[in-house]
């Protein structure tokens, strides 16, 4: 027998595809040496090329998932990935007040405000965002937006380090604890520069771009190392630091799948000559 690991909770959609969503969350999970569960959201039809459609999972089995989760096994923290629709989000703020998970409680939440496939292809109805914007947003521990979110979002289109401090400081006026606006889509930098801030501090966080076109679940990957790391009791500049070091070294090691875009890896943690 060995001991009980920490828990991460994902209230996710599932890619067929195997990169992103709840998929990459039990990847990162698993390879962060935290148990992963999940509640499922949504089953998308996808392949590397893209996303051929969606069909949502009733709110209220979701939120059955959530409790019978949380009831038994504990949380030792939890995130969101596409949530879909404004109902699902809705039972999603009120079990995660019932069952003491977000800023306000003991449990760390993060919130990867997911709106699109890196496709294009939507993967939230669009009378949706308001909801992640209100029930959402006031709830988390962390946010973790990309460019094209925060522009959603905001109505704010980030280009250097001044609109995306601007940006941090209207995604804080929503609620969160902290942001970390992502700066991966500024693609004139050489540089990744992603933008943590809580209000009181701004902390740049440069990373290296490897150039790739295997990025297919890269930003579940890095939301899901960021839950990892609080669920093990990190604080979240911490949690963020480490998670940032795990999805460079996953997106060196990418690997092609399929015709179109490939995933990144988080299997280089794993030690492949123990199996
Ligand atoms: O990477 C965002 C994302 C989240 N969840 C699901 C997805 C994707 C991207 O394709 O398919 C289910």
């Amino acid at each position: 027998m060995s001991p009980t690991p920490r828990t991460a909770l994902t209230i996710a959609g599932s890619d067929s595809g195997g990169g992103a969503g709840l998929q990459a969350d039990l990847r990162t999970f698993f390879a962060c040496g935290v148990h992963g569960m999940t509640a499922v959201t949504a089953v998308t039809v996808q392949n590397s090329l893209g996303v051929q459609g969606f069909t949502e999972i009733p709110a209220d089995v979701v939120t059955a998932q959530i409790k019978a989760v949380s009831g038994d096994m504990g949380v030792d923290a939890a995130k969101t990935g596409m949530l879909a629709t404004a109902d699902i989000i809705q039972a999603v703020a009120k079990t995660l007040d019932e069952v003491h998970i977000g800023r306000h409680a003991s449990i760390p939440f993060v919130v990867d405000p997911v709106a699109a496939s890196m496709h294009g292809d939507a993967l939230l109805r669009e009378e949706a965002l308001e909801a992640i914007r209100t029930e959402l947003f006031p709830r988390a521990t962390i946010v973790t937006p990309n460019l094209d979110e925060v522009r959603l979002l905001t109505g704010l289109t980030v280009t250097d380090a001044e609109s995306q401090r601007e940006a941090a400081k209207l995604l804080l006026e929503l609620g969160p604890q902290w942001v970390l606006v992502k700066g991966g889509h500024m693609h004139d930098d050489p540089h990744c520069v992603d933008l943590l801030s809580d209000g009181a501090q701004f902390v740049e966080l440069a990373g290296v771009r490897h150039e790739t076109e295997h990025t297919h679940g890269g930003g579940d990957t890095l939301a899901s190392a960021i839950t990892a790391s609080l669920a093990k009791g990190l604080g979240v500049p911490d949690a963020v630091s480490t998670a940032k070091r795990f999805i460079e070294r996953s997106v060196a090691e990418s690997y092609p799948l399929g015709a179109g875009v490939g995933p990144v890896s988080p299997f280089w943690r794993l030690d492949h000559e123990q199996i």
